[in-house]
């Protein structure tokens, strides 16, 4: 039976185009899916409504996507899977996005509701598979409940009464093809939802700009929501005498050489500081929790978001802000309470450093030395990637030990890794829907050979869609990070951590991409050109497996039990044996 197009019986839109049209109305330009026939009917809508339909060859790469989409672009990001594994395929990129706090609206069919519970093809419950790592999930059987439902999950995505993340909504597929009757298409619900200002209360203000004046030693942190206020909270830093450190959900916020910002004394900041002001930031495993053991235990805290996550979570702050950010750093700057002058001695002297420790790490040696049997130190590899990356380029990161080498030496001033859940295998993903996003920008994804692995078929993807991404495979024959790891802690027991030795380019040759192998350091450079200039591209580059990178030093492959790093779980341990009585309110 073919279509029968965007008006069902009765000259009435169907459901299906209802859905369509509100995604339209959202500002969406693509919504990446993988056919299946229980979806299909959205998906011709979408067509018909002008909206790109990206298909991938898994349907987690296509949550993956569309969840790059929305980091990058700020909008609601759209994937569209099908029933049954189509769903449960999906579940680990939504998970991702939960923890990301990535606003992305999963859209799905289920079996007939007159099916429901008879052993019908691809039935599992899935509304209940992935409500726990959704911000919002309805299962639609009526025409009357699809426009309220799509309205309160986009508001729910774009965290307009909570954080935002994914959410999901699936409907009865016969009702997909059914007519929605006018008296349900009320125009209003087909407005783009945007989330609500939210403005600081003035006494709260007070009270902040009172601790900033006091305030000796003061480290601001970024998070999600500093991305976007830039040069306002440039001025803020300044006017406030602080130091900055950015955390992998806010980079970008500032330039990579911005003045306040003191990446390479992330842990000293940490400990020295007398005031903490956390924006939009949870206080989570990177931030060890915000233990009093690891922080200082006597500094003060200004906690500045709109969820409980973000203002209240592990450790309490002096002030909480419940507004946004930039409306907060605004009614600061406006509040005008300099610090005293004796507190920036502090600053000053962390600035110093900062830029004496980076200028160590980035002089001598010129290029980082190549192994004995050639292959390419990372930081080669990353200082290449860097001669390539201008303002205007998006780097993405996905692996385990060329992560850690690139968060310490990649330049990027648009960025986005695997995330809070580490998810390996979001890499190609990202760098297609980044490329498609923003074509006339560079997109440059730096890739493990494992983690490549996961979703090296969306080559094929970007070639089809024409996506014009570059992707470098730093390729050590190892799940690197887990096998050094695997080595120190058990010597002589090898248990899985090697990968055979392959040539990802032409893997990616026979998908129809460009590419081409660097073995050694004098080639590499000429390779990436090359790669730039005919992309979609793989240059799968032999990088050395002795080098124990910065993640692996710290121990992050450990797993101690009350931190993400054994110095921090450390410090607690000792803490909690001298019985310090915790920070008082
Ligand atoms: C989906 C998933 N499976 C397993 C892991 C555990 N893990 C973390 S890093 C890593 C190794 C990654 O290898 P590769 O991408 O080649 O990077 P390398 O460490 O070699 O630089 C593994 C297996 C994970 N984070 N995600
Ligand atoms: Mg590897």
């Amino acid at each position: 039976m073919t279509d029968t197009g965007s008006r069902a019986a009765h000259g009435q839109p169907s459901v299906a185009a209802a859905i369509a049209r509100f995604i339209a109305s959202q500002g969406v330009e693509r919504v990446y899916t993988l056919p299946g026939s229980h979806v299909k009917a959205i998906c011709g809508e979408l067509e018909r409504a002008g909206i790109r339909i990206v298909s991938a060859r898994h349907e987690c790469a296509a949550v993956h996507m569309a969840h790059a989409e929305a980091h990058l672009t700020g909008r609601i990001g759209v994937a569209i899977v099908t029933t049954g594994p189509g769903l449960t395929n999906a579940v680990t990129g939504i998970a991702s996005a939960y923890l990301a706090r990535t606003p992305l609206m999963v859209l799905s069919a289920r079996v007939p509701d007159p099916q429901a519970g008879m052993g019908a093809l691809e039935e599992v419950p899935q509304g209940a598979l992935v409500r726990p790592v959704c911000r919002y999930v309805r299962e639609i059987s009526d025409g009357r409940h699809v426009l309220p439902a799509l309205h309160m999950a986009a508001t729910a995505a774009l965290g307009g009464d909570g954080p935002a993340g994914p959410v999901y909504v699936d409907f009865d597929p016969g009702l997909l093809k059914q007519p929605i009757a006018a008296w349900h298409l009320d125009q209003r619900w087909f407005s783009a939802v945007a989330r609500a200002r939210r403005l600081p209360d003035r006494e709260v203000i007070e009270r902040a700009a009172q601790l900033l004046h006091d305030g000796r030693r003061t480290l601001v942190i970024g998070g999600r929501a500093a991305r976007g206020t830039g040069p306002l909270l440039e001025r803020f830093l300044q006017a406030y005498g602080c130091v900055y450190l950015d955390t992998r959900e806010s980079k970008g916020a500032l330039p990579p050489d911005s003045p306040c910002s003191i990446p390479a004394l992330r842990a000293r900041a940490i400990a020295e500081a007398d005031l903490v002001v956390t924006l939009g930031r949870r206080l989570d495993f990177e931030l060890a929790y915000g233990s009093a053991a690891v922080f200082s235990g006597s500094a003060c805290f200004i906690r500045i978001g709109r969820c409980a996550e973000e203002l209240i979570e592990n450790r309490r702050g002096d002030v909480e802000i419940c507004a946004d950010v930039e409306s907060t750093l605004s009614a600061l700057l406006e509040r005008n309470a300099a610090p005293k002058a004796s507190g920036l001695e502090w600053r000053d002297e962390l600035i110093r450093a900062n830029a004496e420790k980076t200028a160590k790490m980035t002089a001598a040696p010129v290029a980082p030395p190549a192994g004995a049997d050639g292959r390419i130190h990372p930081f080669a590899l990353i200082d290449a990637i860097n001669r390539l990356v201008d303002d205007s380029a998006i780097c993405i990161v996905d692996g385990g030990d060329i992560l850690s080498f690139a968060r310490v030496r990649l330049q990027a001033h648009t960025y986005l890794d695997l995330g809070p859940f580490g998810c390996l295998g979001s890499g190609v993903p990202y760098g297609v829907a980044a490329s498609l996003a923003f074509p006339s920008r560079r997109t440059i994804a730096l890739i493990g050979d494992g983690a490549f692995g996961f979703s090296a078929l969306e080559i094929e993807t970007a070639v089809r869609n024409r996506a014009r991404a570059l992707f470098v495979v730093a390729n050590n024959d190892a799940w690197n990070i887990e096998r050094q790891e695997q080595l120190a802690r058990y010597p002589g027991q090898d248990l899985g951590g090697d990968l055979s030795a392959c040539h990802y380019d032409r893997l990616a040759q026979s998908l129809g991409a460009y590419g081409e192998r660097v073995d050694e350091i004098a080639t590499l450079d000429a390779a990436l050109e090359r790669g730039l200039a005919n992309m979609p591209a793989v240059i799968d580059v032999a990088v050395r497996r002795d080098v124990v990178s910065p993640d692996g030093k710290a121990g992050l492959a450990e797993v101690p039990a009350l931190h993400a790093l054994p110095s921090w779980d450390g410090a607690e341990r000792r803490a909690i044996g001298r019985g310090i009585p915790p920070p008082e309110d």
